[in-house]
């Protein structure tokens, strides 16, 4: 039905007919979008059961990537680019007046993640599947999302985000795949017929997880795998009295991404999330393992399991639980077994980040898993006082439960066989720094795996002109093959071609002009520099500190009349979490700044702000294109890595930036004519925080424009704002600015003033905007899953004939 635009025509409208049972004429987008979405899932079908048919059969190692978290974004227009089928699809939408762009507006995000975490997933799913890798992912499948954000006052007001109200065409149900998951009540030992000590879980609260499988579609190959959510509904347990606290109870599991976790009920809720998505993932894992292969010690053979971050970290006891109590393994061959086969992402190393449950909680929630949780940590400790006699110290801060409490970090460190870093310098840091005890005593698990993003969404399909651009000048091949973009830096000294990029930019930008105007009635100068924070709200990241370097560029342009700036406009997008008082702060603070100096007649032709609400994937699709300066200005040592960082080089921005994370591998990629790098070093940065020394109360006095813009915070510059910036304030002077931003300020501005003057050669811009994009190839993270196939998982390509050239 997608082999020529006139059997698509065809096929589309009489399925139209069929399935909404109106005339052509009276169909709504809504309808179109939802046949032309079943039409394709349909199509996919075939390949979907012929790839489900070969990993039923192979002996080829399977992984499975565990994560709490999946931020797919929009599903169709992907699809379509891998599928190849976009030509056909668009022309025909288009012979019968619809426009494929508008149709794909009508499907909402699929929002199952927060940031960073979520939508790296996503992407490694895209990769798994465009490499031909027998890769699934397993997750949870939440009623709601991530909260809709809207901006009233200035201020964010979440609302429950709804991706399933209208029906998902992406999903199909498998009831008959049901797992139980059991919840509280007692272990009870006794002896079996061969006199082994045996343990049951006896009155548990069953919950049923039911599978829904979403297809995801390699690019160009017939490779379709299966990303699994888990549904949570009750079991069928007996009517007793209190049915309707069960049942809300049931479904509470599965209702919203990352409940609030600060009051226990909520911590509750959290944990039974992530007990939930393990122990059906597992089942399912072993269920398709058994089939094929009868002994169980051949496990890490065959499959490989990947717990993005600590959220699923509990695999590793119920790994255990299933080899002890189901497969009657002796310890130690349970926990080798378990070791080989699961290894371990981290993402962060901010403290606040790392979870730790209280044993009050985890015991009673989840009775087997504490026992073995505390066998796993005794064993542990044992060897650590072999190791270390006499140390206590050392042991109680390597322990995995301390202090009444669990440490799924430990827990990882200590039940998996690797653990990796997402960027070099975060690696460095787990090593030497925060994970540094452990890396003593397990050196060969420490690993690094610099992010990733998928080009196919984030270059192929958001930028169609710079993608038709690049493969006028050098073929296609760089689509499979990424790092070939190397070749455009021939281009760099070629006028027509520089001036092409200038155009395709222009016209990017001109999209993003229309949407901004759409969304916040504000006229942007197309000739200004568009510079663009956007990712999640957080302290570390300084959105702070690019507010106040644009309080200052105020400031000054009304002190002094005759300086004047190339005209800029800051673009920014965030959520805050809802309960971070501080961060919201900052909104209010970003859109407090904007409503000012947007209706400065004096100086708004070189000043505007712009903040757009509710980023999310299919809005970061329109931004990233019209970018030109990329804000990567998080405190050295805190961002892991950033994976926006990489979406704005993709798309020749040039990027502002500490020497973190990532950046520091843009960096060394581009060398420092193609970026602008500015700020303390993680080595300054852990110096400061290791041996004090750090007053920023000196920088508010002695540096004129950071007093000016700081007082203006609370002086009552801004008008009715009374009192409410006292917290910023009081971050930056009373609690000594935890995250350096006066300390970075000076350097900063001087840097944005080299972005401006390098601004006005706008040929020399373009050859940096060019020498970015022919190195972002790196970044793609078919190269990233390609080093977690060969290194940590050690899984092949599953091969399949390429179904179009
Ligand atoms: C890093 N999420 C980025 C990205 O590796 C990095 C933590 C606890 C609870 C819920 N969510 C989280 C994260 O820690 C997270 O998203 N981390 C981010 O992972 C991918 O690029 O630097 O901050």
């Amino acid at each position: 039905m997608f082999d020529n635009k006139e059997q698509f025509k065809k096929a589309f409208l009489s399925k139209l007919e069929m399935s909404v049972g109106k005339s052509f004429e009276e169909t709504s987008p809504q309808d179109q979008y939802h046949v032309l979405g079943n039409m394709i899932r349909e199509y996919i079908s075939t390949n979907w059961i012929k790839t489900n048919q070969v990993y039923h059969s192979t002996e080829a190692k399977q992984v499975y990537y565990l994560s709490i978290e999946f931020l797919l974004g929009r599903i169709m227009g992907s699809n379509i680019l891998n599928l190849g089928i976009g030509d056909v699809v668009e022309e025909g939408l288009r012979d019968l007046g619809i426009s494929l762009d508008d149709l794909e507006s009508n499907e909402p995000d699929s929002a199952l993640g927060n940031g960073g975490l979520g939508r790296l997933a996503a992407c490694f799913m895209d990769s798994l599947a465009s490499l031909d890798l027998p890769g699934h992912g397993c997750g949870i499948r939440y009623k709601h999302g991530l909260f809709e954000q809207k901006i009233v006052n200035g201020v964010q007001v979440e609302y429950p985000e709804l991706w399933l109200q209208n029906g998902q065409v992406w999903e199909v149900r498998k009831s008959d795949l049901s797992v139980e998951v059991p919840f509280w009540g007692k272990v009870e030992s006794f002896e079996d017929e061969q006199g082994r000590l045996r343990f049951r879980h006896r009155d548990a609260e069953p919950i049923m997880a039911v599978p829904y499988d979403i297809p995801v579609v390699g690019y160009q190959t017939e490779t379709v795998n299966t990303l699994r959510l888990w549904n949570a509904e009750p079991a069928n347990v007996p009517f007793h009295d209190d049915i309707m606290r069960y049942k809300r109870e049931t479904e509470m599991v599965s209702e919203f991404l990352y409940p609030d976790d600060a009051e226990d009920s909520g911590k509750i809720l959290r944990l039974k999330q992530q007990y939930f998505l393990v122990r059906a993932s597992l089942n399912s894992i072993l269920n398709s393992f058994r089939k094929k292969q009868k002994d169980i010690r051949e496990l890490p053979n065959y499959v490989s399991i990947h717990i993005n971050d600590t959220h699923p970290v509990l695999a590793i006891p119920e790994l255990m639980r299933i080899l002890l109590d189901e497969e009657m393994l002796p310890w130690e061959e349970a926990w080798d077994i378990t070791v080989q086969t699961i290894s371990y992402t981290n993402h962060t190393t901010l403290s606040e980040a790392l979870e730790k449950w209280p044993v009050r909680l985890f015991q009673p929630l989840l009775p087997r898993i504490y026992m073995i949780v505390e066998e796993i940590n005794e064993r542990f400790c044992k060897e650590l006082w072999e190791r270390y006699p006499g140390q206590w110290q050392r042991i109680e801060d390597m322990a995995i439960i301390a202090h009444d409490q669990v440490k799924m970090a430990h827990l990882a460190l200590v039940g998996t066989h690797s653990t990796n870093g997402v960027a070099y310098l975060h690696t460095e840091i787990l090593k030497k720094r925060e994970m540094n005890n452990f890396y003593e005593i397990f050196p060969e698990r420490f690993n690094n795996k610099t992010n990733g993003i998928t080009h196919r969404r984030w270059l192929m399909k958001s930028n169609p002109a710079l993608t038709g651009l690049i493969t006028e000048s050098i073929g296609d091949k760089w689509k499979v093959e990424p790092p070939l973009l190397k070749e455009l830096e021939h281009y760099k000294d070629d006028a027509a071609f520089l001036e092409q990029l200038e155009k395709v930019k222009h016209e990017n930008k001109v999209k993003l002009a229309e949407r901004i105007f759409q969304q916040n009635q504000i006229k942007v100068n197309l000739d200004s520099i568009f510079d663009v924070q956007v990712k999640r709200l957080h302290a570390y990241k300084r959105q702070l500190l690019n507010v106040l370097h644009i309080m200052y560029l105020y400031n000054r342009m009304k002190e002094d009349p005759s300086f004047r700036p190339h005209p800029r406009t800051f673009i920014f997008g965030a959520k805050a979490s809802p309960g971070y008082y501080y961060a919201k702060k900052i909104i209010k603070l970003i859109n407090t700044v904007a409503e000012k100096v947007n209706n400065d007649k004096t100086t708004n032709d070189y000043l505007k702000v712009v903040f757009l609400e509710n980023y999310r994937v299919s809005l970061a699709e329109e931004i990233f294109p019209a970018a030109e300066v990329s804000e990567q200005i998080s405190t050295a040592s805190k961002e892991a890595s950033g994976t926006g960082n990489m979406k704005f080089m993709m798309n020749g921005a040039l990027t502002i930036g500490t020497m973190d994370g990532a950046n520091v591998e843009i960096f060394e990629r581009v060398g420092k004519d193609n970026i602008f790098i500015f700020g303390m070093t993680s080595e300054e940065v852990m110096n400061y925080q290791a041996n004090g020394g750090y007053h920023s109360s000196e920088y508010y006095m002695l540096d004129r424009r950071i007093h000016e813009a700081v007082n203006q915070l609370v002086n009552g510059f801004f008008p009715n704002t009374n009192g409410m910036f006292d917290v910023i304030y009081d971050s930056l002077l009373i609690e000594n600015d935890q995250y350096f931003v006066l300390r970075d300020f000076d350097s900063y501005v001087k840097t944005q003033e080299k972005v401006s003057n390098a601004y006005q050669d706008k040929k020399g811009w373009n050859k940096s905007s060019v020498v970015n994009i022919a190195n972002s190839g790196f970044f793609s993270s078919d190269r990233t899953i390609t080093e977690y196939a060969n290194d940590i998982w050690h899984v092949k390509p599953v091969n399949s004939p390429i179904i179009k050239a």
